[in-house]
């Protein structure tokens, strides 16, 4: 019943205020620089509509404990949330290229508001799964995952300019993989929760084929709900993609995260996908060049690229002399 949506929306999200370094924002006009919306048009069959940017200037702040520029990461998501929505109502697979990962409350939110039995794969070094008591930071990139399931209601303090946003969204929705750089914190949320998470000991074990199955499995054993993938570029090794604001070695090889979005793109299910972390403006030129193609090479596996090759359609014969 299900199979791959061949129309496709995209949206860019020029936002950074969710951490502290400049130059994430940058990286929707990077991506397109580099050729997104030609090299996405070049996979069979797909009708991709560029959706532009979600802009959000001019927003006063708000004083939050721990927690920088709620107000802005606030409006930005209000504004996402809602464009992600119409997205998927148009009938179309959303692909959201960040900015950095606090814009995972937009696109959860909006996905949520229209699939409420979607799952959601986070790929990430890290589990983004903060407080702003837990956290130490105070950066919002590190929390969107606690803002968005209710389940975490009862740890957040009310906060201001955030009421537009329900989490009605359960944990028991959510599954990790690439993880190696977890807060104690997050940690112990992980575990008593019992969020299916494949970090990196466990991608070792049983290789990623395996470790994206298990978590398919486990959250839809009977293979019926959408999917909702938010890929923080950091969950790739720092070697493959440098260009990003929290680097972490010993990662995902590009290979790996290829497999994964194929093996995702397979299922028939998949109707959201996150691009978040790329900061263009970190690194040499070659670290940046890098860090796009590898972010282009994940959402084209995603979106039904092959590595095989594709034939010409409707025909079965070389041309001849
Ligand atoms: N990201 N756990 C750290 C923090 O500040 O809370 C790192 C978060 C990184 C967030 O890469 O999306
Ligand atoms: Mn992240
Ligand atoms: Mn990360
Ligand atoms: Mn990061």
């Amino acid at each position: 019943k299900w199979q791959p949506l061949k129309r496709v929306g995209i949206i860019g999200v020029p936002f950074e205020k969710g951490q502290k370094k400049y130059g994430v924002s940058v990286a929707p006009a990077a991506l397109r620089y580099a050729g997104l919306i030609e090299q996405l048009s070049e996979i069979d069959g797909l009708d991709i509509k560029d959706y532009g940017d979600i802009e959000t200037p001019g927003i006063e702040e708000v004083k939050m404990e721990n927690m920088a520029h709620l107000a802005l990461v606030s409006a930005c998501n209000k504004k996402l949330s809602a464009r992600v929505s119409q997205v998927l109502r148009d009938d179309r697979v959303v692909v959201t290229i960040g900015g950095d990962h606090s814009i995972g409350v937009g696109t959860v939110d909006g996905h949520y508001q229209v699939n409420n039995d979607m799952i959601l794969i986070w790929v990430d070094a890290h589990a983004d799964i903060n407080t702003n008591k837990t956290s130490d930071s105070g950066s919002v990139h590190g929390m969107p995952v606690a803002l968005l399931v209710k389940e975490f209601s009862g740890y957040w303090p009310y906060l201001p300019t955030m009421d537009w946003q329900e989490p009605l969204f359960s944990i028991k929705s959510l599954g990790y993989i690439g993880l190696r750089s977890v807060d104690h914190y997050e940690r112990l949320a992980i575990e008593k929760y019992k969020i299916p998470t494949f970090a990196m000991e466990d991608v070792e074990e049983h290789g990623i084929k395996k470790s994206i199955e298990h978590v398919l499995k486990k959250l839809d054993p009977e293979n019926k709900r959408p999917i909702h993938v938010s890929f923080d570029i950091d969950a790739l090794d720092a070697l493959e993609a440098p260009s990003t604001g929290t680097p972490v070695r010993g990662g995902l090889s590009l290979r790996e995260a290829i497999n994964l979005m194929e093996i995702v793109y397979a299922t028939g299910r998949l109707r959201a996908v996150d691009l978040v972390e790329i900061n263009p403006a970190l690194g040499n030129e070659n670290d940046r060049k890098q860090t796009i193609e590898a972010g282009l090479c994940v959402l084209k596996a995603a979106l039904g690229f092959s590595r095989r090759g594709t034939a010409p359609r409707g025909v079965n014969d070389l041309p001849i002399q």
